[in-house]
């Protein structure tokens, strides 16, 4: 069984075809698997928090309606992410433990604040548009349930993002002070956004091996000159200047140069020492405990018709 599992993962990676869960598959590529998907789905679901932020406070009924759709959107994205690792054999509640230990990571930008409304203009150009340009890719992923799962994410994200672009779009057709509010928003998040796609090629351990088995299809690098070269002609037309001086199109590469990003920032991000890591995963501690009587009873009436059932 070993050697010719091992022979048929070969050839299902060799010729781009899917590996679905009951499949043979190497140790390293389920842990990995279980590694980049459980932190996805994390994302997602800290992700609510600095958008939920503004729930309350959207300065229109039409703003909140469009706002809460995509809060609970990124609840669903958890949940498809959290659903395709279980199926390499990981529970939910181990991960769950995991996130709030702190032992797995989640994405570094959502441990930065969301003072502004303009904020959440940023966050869907900027970081739903950096998570696009890295997902989509992803669709395409040799695990078959996470290729599956990112092409639903990947749809809603396109929404997303346009929701971001147009809060931005109509600061900036406002007054002086809410365009100045979306043009300091935008120079707080840009680097960030860009920090998305993780450490450059060279410092980044996992890449070679999760491109060799089609996981990743470009590296962070790649991915982030596409994001850079997407968003220079968007910032024109919204009239916002990109916090980088030395953003320039380089005729003899086809792409634009930019510069160098501070990397101890994010290392340090990572570390936990962001602006809000402790209120974020105090948040998620506090909510998961409020909600066990809700698994308490789902557990309950599952248990209840599985007995009616067998009666
Ligand atoms: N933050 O060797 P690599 C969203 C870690 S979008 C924190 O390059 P890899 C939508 C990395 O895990 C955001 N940690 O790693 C939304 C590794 O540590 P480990 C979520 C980061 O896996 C929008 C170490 O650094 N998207 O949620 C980050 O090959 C708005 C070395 O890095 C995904 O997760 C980071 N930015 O590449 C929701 C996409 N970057 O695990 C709400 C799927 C790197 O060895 C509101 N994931 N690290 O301890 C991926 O594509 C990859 O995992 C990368 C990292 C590209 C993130």
């Amino acid at each position: 069984h070993g050697e010719a599992g091992r022979v048929r993962f070969d050839e299902l990676i060799a010729t781009d075809s899917r590996i679905e869960p009951t499949d043979w598959m190497p140790d390293a590529y389920r842990k990995t698997l279980v590694r980049q998907i459980s932190q996805h789905a994390h994302s997602e679901i800290i992700g609510m928090q600095p958008e939920g932020n503004w729930i309350t406070r959207a300065p229109s009924l039409k703003r909140k309606a469009i706002l809460m759709a995509k809060v609970q959107d990124e609840a669903g994205h958890g949940l498809y992410l959290y659903s395709a690792a279980q199926t390499l054999g990981t529970d939910r509640e181990e991960m769950f433990e995991q996130l709030l230990s702190g032992k797995a990571k989640y994405s570094s930008i959502f441990n930065y604040l969301t003072p502004t409304w303009a904020d959440m203009g940023s966050i869907g150009w900027l970081v739903d548009g950096a998570a696009i340009c890295n997902q989509v890719p992803l669709c395409r992923a040799s695990y078959g349930p996470y290729g599956r799962a990112m092409v639903r994410i990947c749809k809603e994200e396109s929404f997303h993002q346009r929701q971001g672009f147009e809060i931005l779009l109509a600061l900036m057709n406002g007054t002086d002070a809410q365009k100045k509010m979306a043009q300091e928003s935008v120079n707080r998040w840009y680097a960030p956004a860009l920090m998305m796609f993780g450490p450059p090629d060279d410092d980044s351990p996992n890449s070679k091996q999760s491109m060799d088995w089609k996981i990743k299809r470009f590296s962070n690098d790649e991915l982030r000159q596409r994001f850079v070269d997407m968003l220079v002609p968007q910032a024109e037309i919204l009239g916002i200047t990109l916090p980088d001086p030395d953003i320039k199109w380089n005729e003899e590469r086809g792409h634009y140069d930019f510069g160098e990003l501070d990397w101890s920032e994010f290392y340090d991000v990572l570390k936990g020492n962001g602006q809000a890591n402790t209120v974020r995963l105090a948040r998620r501690r506090a909510a998961h405990e409020n909600g066990a009587w809700v698994r308490e009873a789902a557990r309950a009436y599952a248990d209840k018709q599985a007995t009616l059932a067998a009666e």
